[in-house]
């Protein structure tokens, strides 16, 4: 996978993803990326990248031709063809789990962080293929998700987490929240391990695993779990969990 990032603050892309499992992805050339700063494809002496809204209004917006010509360099940067360019903006679909596998499957994903109050429309029609949002609230421009989506694509790509990662990673993709995890001491100020975890007994551990994943996602977040088809199994540990919920009422 390459992620080549079109962005005034190139800093803060190559900075924040030189950490943790990013970081060594790109030590290993795993993933490549690359920075894209639309000020150096300017010609003037300002260095323009933004001019004034046509029909008015407050803010800047930005000029198409420095970013044409920056995500034209970054396709060069790349022989294949299966590639996507991605406009981080507030009008965008909003990024899921299920987007980002389908996204991992492509080659190469230009990233195109706006700025001000947003980008001229005609870029976004003819070079943009999709818009992506974070959600529902207002950040101030397109850095934090792109470095978003480069995390979260990186982390799918095989070979970047360890073993024990990538089986924690499948069951966070399985629809449900995580289990509580629990380390040393068995016994502190504030409370003891459930016995359970301490038993050895893996059949068992699964079954309380599952059950408070079960457990967890109804009371925490219903709609995931009305969107889930559950086995017989399951359906009788979440039963468990919700009468062991109601005998501490
Ligand atoms: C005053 C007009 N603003 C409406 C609230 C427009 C506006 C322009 C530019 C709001 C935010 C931004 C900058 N945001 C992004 O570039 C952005 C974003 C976001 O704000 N929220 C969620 N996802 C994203 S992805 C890129």
């Amino acid at each position: 996978m390459r992620f080549d990032v079109v962005t005034l603050f190139p800093e803060m892309i190559l900075e924040s993803s030189s950490y943790g499992v990013t970081g060594t992805a790109i030590e290993k050339k795993v993933v490549g990326l690359s920075v894209w700063n639309p000020r150096d494809y300017t010609h003037d002496r300002h260095r323009t990248v933004d001019d004034r809204p046509y029909g008015g209004g407050p803010g800047m917006v930005m000029k198409c031709q420095p970013l044409c010509d920056a995500v034209d360099d970054a396709k060069l940067k790349n022989k294949n063809t299966d590639y996507k360019v991605i406009y981080l903006s507030p009008q965008g679909r909003q990024i899921t789990q299920e987007l980002l596998v389908e996204a991992s499957q492509y080659s190469q994903l230009i990233l195109v962080a706006g700025r001000y109050e947003g980008i001229d429309e005609r870029f976004i029609d003819a070079v943009c293929d999709e818009e992506w949002s974070l959600g529902d609230y207002v950040i101030s421009g397109g850095e934090l998700a792109a470095l978003v989506v480069i995390d979260s694509i990186t982390r799918l790509i095989p070979g970047v987490l360890g073993d024990e990662d990538s089986a924690q990673q499948d069951s966070h993709m399985n629809g449900l929240l995580d289990t509580p995890h629990y380390t040393r001491p068995e016994k502190g100020e504030l409370g003891a391990v459930p016995n359970v975890l301490l038993s050895g007994n893996h059949k068992a551990i699964e079954r309380w695993r599952m059950k408070q994943a079960l457990g967890r996602t109804a009371l925490k977040r219903p709609d995931l779990l009305k969107a889930k088809e559950l086995s017989a199994e399951q359906d009788a540990l979440l039963k468990e969990f919700r009468n062991e919920v109601h005998e501490s009422d």
